[in-house]
């Protein structure tokens, strides 16, 4: 049984570091045929697709609300943060890769260094993604300090966004790098949307209100107050299409696996799973 198992792994392992790498199957025709092989995948590649192709092993072939329970019981099983443990953290999962000292802040996408956290103006602080009115969660350890979606931003900016729900449209945000806002929704800079909508849905799997916290699920509205929903449903859905997971978002999502909460975000590394719970 184990030399089958380790088998199935190990295919299943090398073709999602195909898929990782977009490495299409070239078509054979007679003008490529015979030409040069794609470079075989690097081992340290090979190594952490197969990581993650473990990581989701029971939820293997599910689709629809079974994935979604699958994935609920893979995700649950992590080490929680204090708060207070979270700046430390950020200031790892958030580094700016081309200047160890900083952080990159989530709306405004500028460089910041990782010293000035704080609440004064022209500090960054901890922003929650999934506000946490929204089911009035707070900062106690739990979902308010689930790091998969606690983001470094900018002090003004992340006052700007408050409890606003999720959608298009709205004047310039100040120091935003492009965001938006209105009286009852944020939209974030375009490099970000898919982020912000990955770490909704994660939020929205990881919490089913089987643990002593609240259900929280994206719907289709804005104005959700204290309700323990965050709108809009289509809207982030569309921006997971638009700004697919880069090298940053699925660092950050190693990083929380390997050093922090031991559990990963699973449409970073499975974007398309969105449509198949919602
Ligand atoms: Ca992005
Ligand atoms: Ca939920």
């Amino acid at each position: 049984m184990p030399a089958v198992r380790i088998r199935r792994r190990r295919a299943v392992a090398l073709a999602s570091a195909a898929v990782l790498a977009g490495l299409a199957v070239p078509a054979l025709t007679p003008a490529t045929a015979g030409a040069s092989a794609p470079a075989p995948e690097a081992p340290a590649a090979q190594a952490h697709a197969a990581v993650v192709a473990d990581y989701y092993e029971r939820a293997e072939g599910k689709t629809g609300d079974d994935l979604r329970d699958a994935l609920n019981t893979i995700v649950s099983d992590q080490t929680k943060l204090s708060y207070s443990a979270v700046w430390d953290a950020l200031k790892d999962t958030d580094e700016d890769p081309a200047n160890s000292g900083n952080v990159v802040l989530l709306y405004s996408g500028v460089s910041r260094s990782k010293s000035l956290n704080g609440g004064d103006t022209g500090d960054w602080n901890r922003e929650h993604v999934w506000a946490k009115s929204h089911g009035d969660f707070g900062t106690s350890t739990g979902p308010g300090t689930d790091i998969h979606h606690l983001r470094p931003a900018d002090v003004q900016v992340n006052s700007v966004r408050g409890n606003k729900d999720f959608d298009n449209g709205g004047s310039a945000v100040a120091n935003g790098g492009g965001s938006l806002t209105d009286s009852d929704s944020f939209e974030p800079r375009d490099a970000v949307k898919g982020d912000v909508a990955r770490m909704i849905f994660y939020m929205a799997v990881r919490y089913e209100g089987t643990d002593g916290w609240p259900d929280l699920e994206p719907n289709g509205s804005v104005n959700n107050g204290s309700a323990p929903y965050i709108g809009k449903l289509d809207v982030l859905k569309a921006w997971n299409e638009q700004d697919p997971p880069d090298a940053f978002e699925q660092r950050r999502n190693d990083v929380i696996h390997e050093s922090y909460q031991h559990n990963r975000n699973p449409f970073i590394d499975h974007p398309e799973w969105v449509e198949s719970i919602w």
